[in-house]
C-alpha cells in the first residue's frame, strides 16, 4: 500500500484576520484546499472502503457509511492529516502538542425515502459537554472536514452550523432526539465544492443533514485535540500494519504513535522529541503562546 504525501503548498500560519473570523463565527472555509487530482485520489480510496463495507454487510440500512477511525480504515487518508493547505489552521489554533482523537470517513448516497426525524444538532467532545463546568466551555479541539463531493448547493447532505454558536453551552432542543423540532435560529447549510475544507471549533453547534439530492455525498473528518486528551479512535491496527513505516514523524505523532514515548511524553512534557514542535521550530513557526513547560 502506498500513501501519497500532500501537495506542495507554501505553509504559513493563520492570519490575524482568519483568527478573528474563526473566533467570531466558530468556523472557516478553506476553498480549494485539494486539487482535482487529490479529490479523485481520496474519492477512489473512500470508494474502496465503501465497497468493502458493502461486501461485508456493514452499511447502514439506507446504504450510508459512517466509518470511525479514518486512517485505520482508509490508510490513504493519512495524506490529509497534515496536509499543507489545512494543517496550519490546526497548529495555529492548538499549537504543537496535538493529536487526532476522533475521525471518520462518510459516504451518504441519495436517500430514496424520507428518513424518520432525528435531531442531530450537537457540539463535539461527548461528555466534555457534561463534565466541564465553565460557561463557555473551553475549545479543546478543532476539526477539519474535507469535501470530496460537490455540496455547492443546499440539500445535498450539507454540513449545517449555527455561525457564532461556539460560545453557547446549550441550545433549545427536543426532550428526545426523535421528537420533531425546528433547526436552531440562525442555522445555515454550509455550501462547498469538492476539494474545499471546513475548519471548525468543536463547540460550534452543528449537524449532518439528509441527502435527498441525486449526488452521493463523500467526506472525511479529522478532530484534533491536545495530547493530554485520550484518543477515541482505534489506532492499534495502524501500528501493526505493513504501511505504518511510510508515515512521517509528524503523522506518527498525530496518530498517537511517537516511538518509545512514555506517559509523560505522551502528555507533551518533551517538546524536543515531539515531531511537530521540531517541525515548527525548524521553520520558525513556533508560537510563543505555546511554550514548553519550565524544566
Ligand atoms: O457529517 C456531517 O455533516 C456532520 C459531521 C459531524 O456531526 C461531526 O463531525 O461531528
Amino acid at each position: 500500500m502506498s500513501i501519497i504525501p500532500g501537495s506542495d503548498v507554501q505553509v504559513t500560519p493563520m492570519t490575524a484576520e482568519q483568527h478573528e473570523r474563526f473566533d467570531r463565527d466558530g468556523f472557516l472555509i478553506i476553498p480549494g484546499a485539494l486539487s482535482p487530482d487529490e479529490v479523485a485520489f481520496y474519492r477512489d480510496a473512500l470508494d474502496r472502503v465503501y465497497r468493502a463495507a458493502s461486501t461485508d454487510g456493514r452499511l447502514a440500512a439506507d446504504g450510508s457509511l459512517h466509518q470511525l477511525s479514518a486512517v485505520t480504515n482508509c490508510p490513504e487518508a493519512a495524506g490529509l492529516i497534515d496536509h499543507p493547505a489545512t494543517f496550519s489552521y490546526v497548529w495555529s489554533v492548538l499549537g504543537w502538542n496535538v493529536h487526532i482523537y476522533h475521525s471518520h470517513v462518510d459516504v451518504h448516497p441519495p436517500l430514496e425515502s424520507r428518513r424518520p426525524f432525528r435531531f442531530e444538532w450537537h457540539q463535539d467532545g461527548g461528555r466534555q459537554n457534561r463534565e466541564i463546568e465553565t460557561d463557555p466551555r473551553p475549545r479543546l479541539s478543532v476539526k477539519l472536514a474535507y469535501w470530496l463531493s460537490d455540496v455547492s448547493e443546499a440539500g445535498r447532505g450539507n454540513f449545517k452550523v449555527v455561525p457564532g454558536s461556539h460560545k453557547t453551552n446549550w441550545i433549545d432542543g427536543p426532550p428526545r432526539r426523535d421528537v420533531e423540532w425546528p433547526d436552531p435560529e440562525g442555522a445555515i447549510e454550509v455550501t462547498a465544492n469538492a476539494g474545499d475544507v471546513v475548519f471548525f471549533d468543536r463547540r460550534l453547534w452543528h449537524a449532518r443533514s439528509d441527502n435527498y439530492s441525486s449526488f452521493t455525498r463523500m467526506a472525511m473528518f479529522f478532530g484534533y485535540t491536545l495530547r493530554w486528551v485520550a484518543i477515541r479512535d482505534d489506532i492499534a491496527p495502524i501500528w501493526s500494519s505493513d504501511w505504518a513505516d511510510q508515515l512521517s514523524p509528524v503523522q506518527r505523532q498525530l496518530l498517537g504513535g511517537i516511538k518509545d514515548a512514555d506517559g509523560d511524553h505522551l502528555w507533551g512534557h518533551y517538546p524536543a522529541t515531539t515531531p511537530l514542535y521540531g517541525w515548527l521550530k525548524e521553520r520558525n513557526l513556533l508560537d510563543p503562546a505555546n511554550p514548553p513547560l519550565k524544566p
